[in-house]
């Protein structure tokens, strides 16, 4: 699997747009300015792939990106940014129903903040990946940012707040260092079974 070899497929911002070609789908989740797109960056080694820091919660789109032809990266728009409207908000939650209740998500990848205590839109996340049995893998990002001692401390009150097993990974991840880049790429290719 070459994750590198990443390409833009198509925005999706209905449901009758998603992609159902029998592929596996990775869904991408977090809230804005997390990282998500640097993440999704990160993997692809790319710059600026999928756009980073442009306006939070402004797109109501899913954005398709295909790897190595063998699966899809479903990056879906970012939550909890305070600014957007009720109507965008409304919006944001009817794709988010429609993309999970199609069955299209083979496995979620959640990014949180490595620094801080997840947030309740973190935990409502989660909450619809185990309402559907979807398997998850957490990304703890901006790990850079954190003291090497306070990690350990983190990833457990991460663990705890989720409400997570141990069967779930949960990486201590740096978009910017590429830190546990490595580990990602293995348990993605382990969790979608390519
Ligand atoms: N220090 C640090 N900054 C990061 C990391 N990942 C993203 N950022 C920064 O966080 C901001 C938001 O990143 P972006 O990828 O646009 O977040 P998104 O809204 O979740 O897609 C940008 O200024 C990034 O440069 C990371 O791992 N470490
Ligand atoms: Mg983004």
């Amino acid at each position: 699997m070459d994750f590198t070899k990443m390409e833009f497929i198509k925005s999706a911002a209905s449901a009758r747009d998603f992609i159902r070609d029998g592929l596996p789908q990775a869904v991408f989740v977090g809230r804005s300015n997390v990282g998500k797109s640097s993440v999704i960056n990160s993997i692809a080694r790319r710059k600026n792939f999928a756009r980073v820091g442009s306006r939070p919660g402004k797109t109501g789109q899913i954005n398709f990106f295909l790897v190595d032809k063998a699966f899809y990266i479903a990056d879906l728009p970012g939550y909890g940014y305070a600014e957007v409207s009720k109507a965008e908000r409304d919006r944001w939650g009817r794709l988010m129903e429609d993309y999970f209740a199609s069955g299209l998500a083979t496995l979620g990848v959640q990014i949180v903040d490595a620094r801080h205590k997840p947030t309740a839109d973190d935990v409502t996340m989660m909450n619809v990946f185990k309402s559907h049995a979807t398997d998850v893998i957490v990304v703890a990002n901006k790990a850079d940012k954190c003291k090497p001692s306070e990690l350990p401390g983190n990833m457990t009150r991460i663990r705890e707040t989720l409400d997570i097993s141990e069967d779930t990974p949960l990486l201590s991840y740096s978009a910017v260092t590429n830190a546990q880049r490595e580990s990602l790429l293995i348990a993605l290719d382990w969790a979608l079974s390519l």
